[in-house]
């Protein structure tokens, strides 16, 4: 389904009512020196990817329950993006996982993501599971196995998806392992390591000049005693030692509670090493929730880093941007348009912190001012300015209700039927 671009503009009253409240908040953001167009233009240029597995309903540990009109096929699931992006221009690329969405027809695919207005982002290996016919499972491990055939089997498989993201102009990979053990004395953690850094150094080797490896770590699951690349140290390690083109990945959802997330990033981008983010939301593990839908003030915390990062660290590169999400509740693409518009309203409150104000305060030891101007921005409703960058754009003021009053998923239900499964997980 291709949403018709005159479907939406938003009604005359919805605009009246946007522009009072637009430029409300605009005077009093200027006169605080604000500039307010070129935040607009900021939020604007902000383009997150959608994972190919995001587009269905996830499962539990306890089961999985279809979410009815779900995509079977890439082309779908590139469509339902493109459904995404119109509604909020903020959704222009797609990261694929290999092997679950291996296109059929190169050409056919690249030419459908250009209609939609889409890019390929970081595509995704995946060694966590045994494909039909393999030879070596993966069961005690991919990269880290003891077995050299298992190892040569998982870079051979690596490999290959870099040969696939390349067909589809891609320019980077994400490398997340599920390797880990889930009791004392499984493994021996010198030679995993080891393992594991060999093998992404012959990974590495396959790069072309302009692409990026993204290392992701992840403290547990599926095993619960160790995890290979259990965290952001380790991952960090092992980019260094690959060479410049590797980076480390933060996935929200992979520490332990209470981490302190915004530390973590702003170590990564003063060290040039942050090259990925995965954006979702958790209160136990890695629950990949709706974004915003739990922790918001840690996640301006962590977006304030962000932003302090991209402006004052030119050593770190521009970061791919995903959100990293399952649903099991939700329609998926309300879930997806919830979190595009969380990512947002974040991302316009950070750029609100007065970054020369909270210096000077910093300075001088004023640890109650500096709370101030992180709270000003904060609690600072940032919607209008969402809303204008959306205008700017051509997209609908509020998405979510434009796709309710469009019936996008009545749609796709008669176009898919009642009882379906989207490809992967
Ligand atoms: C598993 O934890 C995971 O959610 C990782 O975050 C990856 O990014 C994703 O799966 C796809 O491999
Ligand atoms: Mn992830
Ligand atoms: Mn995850």
């Amino acid at each position: 389904m291709i949403i018709n671009p005159n479907k939406l503009s938003s009604d005359s009253k919805q605009i009246a009512n946007h522009n009072e409240q637009f430029d409300h908040l605009a005077s009093r953001l200027s006169k605080q020196n604000i500039e307010v167009p070129s935040l607009v233009d900021k939020l604007a240029a902000f383009q997150v990817a959608i994972p190919s597995w995001a587009l269905g309903a996830g499962g539990t540990r306890f089961g999985r329950y279809s979410y009815f009109g779900e995509p079977a096929s890439l082309e779908q699931k590139l469509e339902d993006i493109g459904v995404l992006h119109s509604l909020t221009r903020s959704a222009g690329a797609v990261s694929l996982h290999i092997p679950w969405d291996i296109p059929t027809d190169y050409k056919a695919v690249k030419e459908l993501a250009f209609e939609l207005d889409l890019r390929f982002d970081a595509v995704n290996s995946n060694t966590f599971q045994d494909s039909v016919g393999a030879k070596h499972s993966y069961k005690f491990g991919s990269l880290s196995n003891t077995s050299i055939g298992a190892r040569q089997q998982a870079i051979a498989h690596n490999k290959e998806v870099i040969k696939i993201g390349e067909k589809l102009g891609s320019k980077s990979m994400t490398v997340w392992l599920a390797d880990g053990s889930s009791f004392p004395g499984q493994h021996n953690f010198q030679t995993a390591l080891s393992n594991t850094q060999d093998s992404l150094k012959e990974i590495y080797k396959s790069l072309a000049d302009d692409w990026k490896l993204f290392i992701e770590y992840k403290p547990y699951e599926p095993y619960f005693y160790s995890t290979v690349i259990q965290d952001w140290g380790t991952s960090f390690m092992l980019a260094n030692q690959c060479g410049e083109k590797a980076y480390t990945l933060v996935d929200l959802g992979h520490h332990l509670p209470n981490t302190n997330i915004e530390q973590i990033v702003s170590t990564l981008m003063f060290k040039g090493k942050l090259g990925g983010f995965h954006f979702n939301d958790s209160k136990y593990g890695d629950d990949d929730i709706t974004v915003g839908s739990i922790k918001p003030y840690a996640l301006f915390l962590i977006f304030n880093e962000l932003v302090y990062g991209m402006a004052n660290n030119p050593q770190n590169p521009e970061l791919s941007w995903m959100i990293d999400a399952s649903h099991n509740l939700k329609d998926p693409l309300e879930d997806l348009i919830q979190s595009l518009e969380a990512i947002q309203i974040t991302y316009a409150k950070a750029l609100l912190v007065d970054q020369d104000l909270l210096k000077q305060a910093q300075k001088e030891h004023d640890v109650s001012l500096c709370q101030e101007i992180l709270q000003e921005a904060y609690l600072t409703d940032v919607r209008p300015l969402v809303r204008q960058a959306r205008l700017k754009l051509n997209a609908p003021l509020a998405p979510l209700q434009t796709y309710r009053n469009l019936g996008v998923r009545e749609q796709l239900i008669k176009e898919r039927g009642k009882n379906t499964v989207a490809t992967g997980l």
